[in-house]
């Protein structure tokens, strides 16, 4: 058996790869022309980790042992100093934002926003942040007896907070070119009982609002920010929201453009879907940040959203790692991206 040709095509093809790998000089394929004028240095871009589900899902279990997260309660102050932890444990700078803010029903709420710092002296920043309190009220249960008992909030909290602890564990092992804080917001539940029915939309999402006109750094600016509630259950949508769209509409068409690249289209439809008051409502009107929220909207539900929505049905089984997978898989990508 002659290996000559076989050798021969060897080597063509290693100096052909070798050629190609370090291109012609003068020309590069990397955008750095220095005769183009530059405002600002754009770095290689790093390949985004493995968002792991079962982390995720761990950590959204986690909190929910804890007991419901209701403000002035003991398993609110216990996941609060755990949360307080985990952040430590990953982040370079954790913040802790105390506050006693007064609810619509006079109440005065003990509540702590969590912040965590990634590479804090970057000046380009991306903000990711979600709630970690749980309803006091399943005010939308089908047994009316539980109108006043608090809910597990698996979903409704714990989920886009689970996301947020796995996407800050892997940022503690890689860095993308964005710093990134990520904001655990308290009392975004505490809004007026349904029996009320006044519907004054002040009084949801007291921790984002106290934030939003007091942040843990005075100039504190970021290029925009992406809210995640509700990120967690079995058949999730994600639509483009009302005041998302509003406020930051290049954002919306740029997660919901990756987690289509990602794979994530059954999940993240390009339609409009309502408006809703949450977090991210004051961060774009208080503060000035274009923000975004991945919320899970339903078409088939009286409210909108999904069918255990203050309900005491909202419980880690009814948790889905698929829906926290392409959640944290999408943001991953869009902070990488950048
Ligand atoms: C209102 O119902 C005004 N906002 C809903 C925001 C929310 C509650 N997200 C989770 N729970
Ligand atoms: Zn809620």
């Amino acid at each position: 058996m002659n290996l000559k040709p076989l050798i021969q095509s060897v080597i063509i093809t290693a100096v052909v790869t070798i050629f190609i790998a370090c291109g012609s000089p003068g020309e590069s394929n990397n955008r750095s022309n220095e005769r183009q004028p530059r405002t600002e240095v754009t770095q290689p871009r790093v390949q985004a980790p493995a968002f792991n589900a079962d982390s995720a899902y761990y950590f959204t279990e986690k909190q929910v042992s804890f007991g419901p997260r209701v403000p002035n309660t003991t398993p609110h102050v216990e996941c609060g100093n755990w949360l307080q932890a985990s952040l430590e444990r990953f982040a370079d700078t954790v913040y802790v934002q105390p506050a006693r803010l007064r609810a619509w029903d006079g109440t005065v709420l003990n509540i702590r926003n969590f912040i965590g710092s990634f590479q804090p002296e970057n000046n380009r920043r991306i903000l990711l942040c979600a709630h970690w309190d749980t309803r006091p009220w399943a005010d939308h249960d089908p047994d009316s007896r539980n109108h006043f008992s608090p809910i597990d909030g698996a979903n409704d909290g714990a989920s886009g907070v689970g996301v947020l602890l796995e996407i800050a564990r892997l940022l503690s092992e890689k860095q993308p070119n964005v710093g990134i804080d990520i904001i655990f917001f308290d009392a975004e539940d505490y809004g007026e009982h349904e029996d009320k029915r006044s519907s004054d939309r002040d009084t949801w999402a007291l921790g984002s609002q106290h934030w939003s006109r007091t942040p843990h750094r005075p100039d504190y600016n970021a290029r925009f920010g992406i809210l995640l509630d509700m990120v967690g259950a079995y058949n999730a949508t994600f639509r483009h929201e009302g005041y998302s769209l509003m406020y930051a509409p290049q954002i919306v068409r740029k997660v919901w453009a990756l987690a289509q690249r990602e794979g994530f289209g059954h999940l993240f439809l390009n339609e409009e879907g309502g408006y809703i008051v949450d977090d991210h409502y004051y961060i774009n009107t208080i503060r000035g940040i274009p923000t975004i929220n991945i919320i899970d909207q339903r078409r088939d539900t009286p409210h909108g959203f999904f069918q255990y929505w203050h309900t005491k049905n909202d419980t880690m089984d009814n948790i889905d790692r698929a829906t926290l997978h392409a959640a944290g898989s999408t943001v991953l990508a869009v902070i990488f991206e950048e």
